[in-house]
């Protein structure tokens, strides 16, 4: 199942809560696939530029913005980068990102907006591409609190942190699997796979999820 050169590129996402652990696990899964000798790139969302200046902007406290209009611009932060992440998949090379469409719906809806209306209704993430695989890095709020502490931003508070925890759970569902283990990616088709209307977009974690205890 190695990927081979002329096969496209994975796309890996880790999410979880804030000091879940998942920049130690993207740098350890970067270093171990290098060393198989897979063609790797370790990226994050938000990414503060373009779009993102706005994000960081609001993140840092510097600025104020309507709860719906920052969730768009996250949401056109990942549109900004669709065509790229496309050519690095095609061109073979798995990227191994920091949060991504599931960190939408939770961290919003755990501000009060409608989970459904993050989730599906507006549907500004069909069309961004399907994730091949989502790890979940399941903590608990005091382990998370432990680990010295949060950061100074918007969304690094332990009360705010307990309502992302609720909204990441009610994104999962019967697909998710508890497992620890994962093997190399294996092959996927040739062309990245799109959010479908029909599919409930990609917040419905599809077959291959894990969560990681
Ligand atoms: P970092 O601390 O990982 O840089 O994230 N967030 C992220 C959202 O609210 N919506 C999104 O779509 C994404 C990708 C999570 C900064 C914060 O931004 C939140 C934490």
């Amino acid at each position: 199942n190695d990927l081979k050169k002329d096969s496209r590129g994975a796309l890996i996402v880790l999410e979880g809560l804030d000091r879940c652990g998942k920049t130690s696990q993207s740098a350890r899964l970067l270093s171990s696939l290098e060393g198989l000798r897979y063609s790797v790139e370790s990226w994050r969302f938000p990414d503060r530029t373009g779009v993102g200046l706005m994000i960081s902007s609001y993140l840092s406290n510097q600025s104020q913005l309507d709860d719906h209009a920052i969730h768009l611009l996250f949401s056109a932060n990942r549109w900004e980068k669709r065509s790229l992440m496309e050519a690095k998949l095609m061109s073979g090379t798995t990227l191994i990102v920091d949060r991504y469409s599931y960190s939408g719906v939770a961290f919003s809806s755990a501000k009060g907006l409608d989970f459904q209306w993050c989730k599906v209704k507006k549907k500004n993430e069909v069309g961004l591409l399907a994730p091949d695989l989502v790890f979940y890095l399941d903590i608990s709020l005091e382990k998370a609190a432990e680990r010295g502490g949060y950061g100074g931003e918007r969304y690094e508070q332990l009360e705010f942190q307990k309502k992302v925890a609720e909204s990441y759970k009610k994104l999962t569902d019967a697909s998710w699997k508890e497992k620890v283990t994962y093997g190399s990616p294996s092959c996927f088709s040739e062309i990245p796979a799109t959010v479908e209307e029909k599919e409930a977009a990609v917040m419905s974690v599809n077959e291959a999820s894990l969560i990681e205890k």
